[in-house]
């Protein structure tokens, strides 16, 4: 049988946003400048084809295939026209990204690619994630990274499909956004970081800008303050909300557990109320992330009190409650999710009713390093090779965890051992595409083989995008 021909881009291509939608249409802007600079074509973007006997590109919003769901895509290509069809736009950003994976990778190109051809092949394809949550957590408060960083950070989520940015934004090392009303959290609290580096902080209009460039890719930024715990940046701040009430000196060192707001003190609410009402009030996503990890400094009836009273304030403002497996010794709502990362709390969790994102440090740590002698990374939770990243099965992971619990899996990337993008992609990948493929495509379909292959064929876009990777011996590169 010969195979089918291929779709060929023209010059005469044009990009049609069916019906002409905001939505669709940006998206399709968003193709044409992806193309432009590789092809040198120009393409128009309309609501009908210039030309309708050239091969065209159309992206469709049907209202009638509810059954593709937010980010389901249905992608049909002939050797004369491209059909891209989702059921919301996020599917169409989505579909647009496996447009570009069947693309050739000189596609990545920013600049004029002396190429012949650019040929998708016919095929076929219905496609939608297992799971709705599919992210990774960058820590910028260990290590702080640039809006440009995060922005080539969320670059990698969109390429492979993932919709959850978790910004770790305060740690112990430095806090990391600005609280107008509260202004020494960063005069004071951004001022260096692990290793007595400088620090930096973002503004608000910083923390916006990531917030659109992300929202434009379908991505949804998850604020993190993480607290009672982690807290010493605020604390040199705001001393008098230690228990002590010593002044705190900043801290540069990578220990952890130590530091606690005094949970019995009515000003530590005041600070809490007034940070969850400003970052909310620019945070269009509808989660805030408390933090709630390692206390060591409490008891747990005074930990849980605090947490109980945060997941309100939380609330009040509008936000569901996310926070790291501990939170589930308080008494959760519904609506509020615990991040599982070592394995002892799911099941109480649970009995709250509290839906489960899974980050197990053993599989899907961004900061465990690879081997013994990888540099950079930590290994508390052992080695991760690309293969631990890949080859689990999330709903057959914890004992009584079963995949309606499980809302998605998340990547986290703390940040003690790295101190810029390129440190951080060569932990990210190729870890970060192996989780992105955990959460989007049902088991029975995953194969190690398969993405070892696939994941290799990745390198040429790399190459074009100046990405860093780990050169893994369990990858065919
Ligand atoms: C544990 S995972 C932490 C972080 C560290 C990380 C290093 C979690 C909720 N807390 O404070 O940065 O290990 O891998």
């Amino acid at each position: 049988m010969r195979p089918e021909a291929a779709f060929e881009i023209r010059r005469t291509t044009s990009i049609v946003a069916d019906g002409g939608s905001a939505e669709a249409t940006a998206i399709a802007q968003a193709l044409a400048a992806l193309l432009r600079p590789s092809t040198e074509f120009a393409l128009p973007v309309s609501s009908s084809p210039a030309d309708t006997a050239a091969p065209n590109i159309f992206l469709r919003l049907a209202a009638d295939r509810a059954s593709l769901g937010e980010e389901g895509y249905d992608l049909t290509v002939t050797s004369s026209a491209v059909t891209l069809v989702a059921n919301k736009p996020a599917g169409l950003f989505r579909g647009m990204q496996t447009l570009r994976q069947l693309l050739p990778s000189d596609v990545e190109s920013r600049v004029g690619a002396t190429r012949y051809l650019w040929d998708i092949p016919a095929l076929s394809i219905v496609d939608q994630p297992r799971f709705a949550w599919r992210g990774a957590m960058l820590d910028v408060a260990r290590h702080f990274f640039t809006v440009k960083e995060v922005q080539q950070f969320i670059d990698l989520l969109a390429l492979y499909k993932m919709n959850v940015l978790h910004l770790h934004l305060s740690d112990d090392q430095g806090w990391r956004i600005a609280i107008n009303s509260r202004p020494t959290l960063t005069s004071i609290g951004a001022s260096t970081e692990v290793g007595g580096g400088p620090g930096g902080f973002y503004t608000q209009q910083d923390y916006q800008t990531i917030v659109r460039y992300a929202q434009e890719r379908y991505i949804t930024v998850v604020p993190e303050i993480d607290m009672p715990g982690h807290t010493n940046a605020a604390l040199t701040a705001y001393p008098e909300l230690s228990c002590s009430s010593r002044p705190t000196q900043v801290f540069t060192g990578i220990e952890v557990g130590w530091s606690t707001f005094c949970v019995d003190k009515e000003a530590t609410y005041a600070l809490v109320e007034d940070v969850v009402r400003e970052i909310t009030a620019i945070t269009p996503g509808p989660y805030f992330h408390v933090g709630g990890d390692e206390v060591k400094a409490l008891t747990n009836e005074q930990y849980a009190r605090f947490v109980e009273r945060v997941q309100t304030i939380v609330n009040r403002h509008g936000k569901k409650m996310v926070g790291w497996e501990e939170i589930a010794k308080a008494k959760l709502n519904s609506t509020t999710l615990a991040q599982q990362w070592k394995t002892d709390s799911a099941a109480t969790a649970l009995q709250h009713g509290s839906k489960l994102i899974l980050s197990p440090g053993k599989k899907v740590y961004l900061d465990m390093k690879y081997t013994p002698s990888t540099e950079l990374g930590l290994k508390w939770a052992g080695y991760v090779e690309v293969r631990d990243a890949y080859d689990w099965d999330p709903a057959n992971y914890l004992p009584g965890v079963s995949e309606t619990s499980i809302v998605g899996v998340e990547a986290p990337l703390w940040s003690e051992t790295i101190r810029n993008i390129t440190a951080a992609e060569y932990l990210a990948m190729p870890r970060l595409p192996a989780v992105a493929e955990v959460g989007w495509t049902p088991q029975q379909r995953r194969d190690w083989q398969s993405f070892r292959v696939r994941v290799a064929a990745q390198v040429p876009r790399w190459n074009y995008l100046g990405v860093n990777y780990y050169r893994s011996p369990q990858i065919p590169w």
